[in-house]
């Protein structure tokens, strides 16, 4: 089963607390089978707080459930520092979980798919790199179609490390 994880950051060392988000799911036992670009993204929500890096990450899980999956990135999350703060506001590193395949849940704990997923330029731009014919399992469409139809207007422009090999 292919599900999706964003990861972003807007705090200290944010390409360092990116990687350390990639390993902590390593650690955990997931097999995290892709990564899109590192992406640099305006703020969207809370607009006066810095510049994002976002990511996706593609994981292949069979042994974890989605409540399992989510568990475990919020326990990552705490391990590289993160404490609840201001709602949708700075943090080191955020782990979200975007699609776990056709899953669908709707409780306190977790809502699937993301519910803010089509809404989120910084979200699909990196999604669609890895899986742009997914198709979103309640609206219906794939994810570049859902990238193309957002009103999400907000910046999202590739990222490259100072002195870049590429
Ligand atoms: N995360 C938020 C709120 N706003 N904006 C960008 N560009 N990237 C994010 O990851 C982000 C955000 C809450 O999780
Ligand atoms: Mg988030
Ligand atoms: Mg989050």
């Amino acid at each position: 089963m292919l599900a999706y994880v964003s990861l972003g950051s807007n705090l200290g060392d944010r390409a360092g607390n990116l990687l350390l988000g990639v390993r902590g799911m390593l650690d955990v036992g997931f097999a995290v089978t892709r990564l899109s670009a590192i992406y640099e993204t305006e703020p969207v929500d809370v607009l006066d707080q810095p510049l994002f890096l976002n990511m996706v990450a593609e994981l292949r899980l069979g042994l974890f459930s989605p409540e399992q999956t989510l568990a475990r990135l919020l326990r990552i999350e705490y391990a590289l520092g993160r404490r609840r703060e201001i709602l949708r506001g700075p943090r080191t590193i955020d782990l979200d979980l975007l699609l776990y395949g056709d899953e669908q849940r709707e409780t306190d704990f977790l809502q699937l798919p993301h519910p803010r997923l089509h809404e989120r330029r910084f979200v699909l731009t990196p999604l669609a790199e890895l899986a742009p014919d997914f198709v979103h399992p309640t609206l219906q469409r794939t994810v570049q179609q859902l990238l193309e139809e957002t009103s999400d207007e907000s910046r999202v422009e590739r990222w490259k490390a100072k002195g870049s090999w590429q």
